[in-house]
């Protein structure tokens, strides 16, 4: 569809007014919420995302692009979350520390709370002490942990380390860009899932099942 490709090309130049009436025009078009997220916000993302592999764009375009996909997932909230459900479990979710990219935590918390978990969100740079300590403190059943940087994906063995080494009845989930099943099975963490949608409906069965 042509303006989901607008939303993609407007998205990689970091155009965040423009990215926002696009997407307000895509949802009056009846555009499903879900085809505007993957076709235009996302796939955008990605491109900008291999430019930067490439040394093509750098830093500042990336935050632009960023600042114009959170503006337009903010739009598509309502949508994609159903409100004012009960909730089915409590996890707490967090960027591992070192780590500041957000864009895809942020998604996975969306999907939750749209499969009716009570999601605690801790933000980026989250240390292992802190997960353990908000999820005893929220009664959590998940400890979920995002990661983008092969230089911070080992954090998430600290927190597993931590869960085990008090004894906690807390599950750890893991996911982000560079973390793969072997590495979730050679770090003892109980889930890997490799994208937002899978990662709700997978943290849901742990409370319903
Ligand atoms: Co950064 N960055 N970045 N960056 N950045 C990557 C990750 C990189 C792959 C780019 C590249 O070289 N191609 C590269 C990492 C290389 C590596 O480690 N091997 C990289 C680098 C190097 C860096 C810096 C070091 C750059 C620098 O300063 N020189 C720096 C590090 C800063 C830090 O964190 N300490 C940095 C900074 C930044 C920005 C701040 C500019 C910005 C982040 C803005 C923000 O998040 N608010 C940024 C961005 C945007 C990216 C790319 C372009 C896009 C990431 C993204 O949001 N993708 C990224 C390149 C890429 O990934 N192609 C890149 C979209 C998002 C929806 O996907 O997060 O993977 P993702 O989430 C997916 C799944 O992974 C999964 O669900 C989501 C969707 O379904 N998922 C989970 C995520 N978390 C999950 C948790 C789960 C389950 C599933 O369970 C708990």
């Amino acid at each position: 569809m042509a303006i989901l490709n607008e939303i993609c090309d407007y998205l990689q130049k970091g155009r965040m007014p423009k990215v926002k009436e696009l997407v307000n025009q895509a949802l009056s078009d009846g555009i499903d919420a879900k085809d505007i997220l993957e076709q235009g916000l996302l796939s955008g993302m990605s491109i900008v995302g291999e430019k930067f592999k490439n040394n093509e764009v750098f830093v500042p375009e990336v935050l632009v692009a960023a600042r114009a996909m959170n503006a337009g997932v903010a739009i598509l909230r309502p949508y994609l979350v159903k409100e004012g459900v009960e909730s089915k479990g409590t996890v707490v979710i967090g960027t591992v520390k070192g780590d500041l990219h957000d864009i895809g935590k942020n998604l996975v918390k969306m999907m939750m709370e749209g499969r009716g978990l009570k999601v605690v969100d801790l933000g980026t740079d989250v240390s292992p002490e802190a997960f353990v300590a908000a999820a005893k403190e929220n009664n959590a059943g998940i400890i979920c942990c995002s990661a983008l940087l092969t230089t911070t994906m080992g954090e998430m063995k600290n927190v597993v380390d931590l869960v085990k080494a008090e004894n906690l009845p807390i599950k750890v989930m893991i996911g982000g860009a560079p973390v793969t099943e072997s590495f979730r099975n050679s770090i003892g963490a109980d889930i890997y899932t490799p994208d937002a949608a899978t990662a709700a409906e997978v943290a849901l069965q742990q409370f319903v099942a």
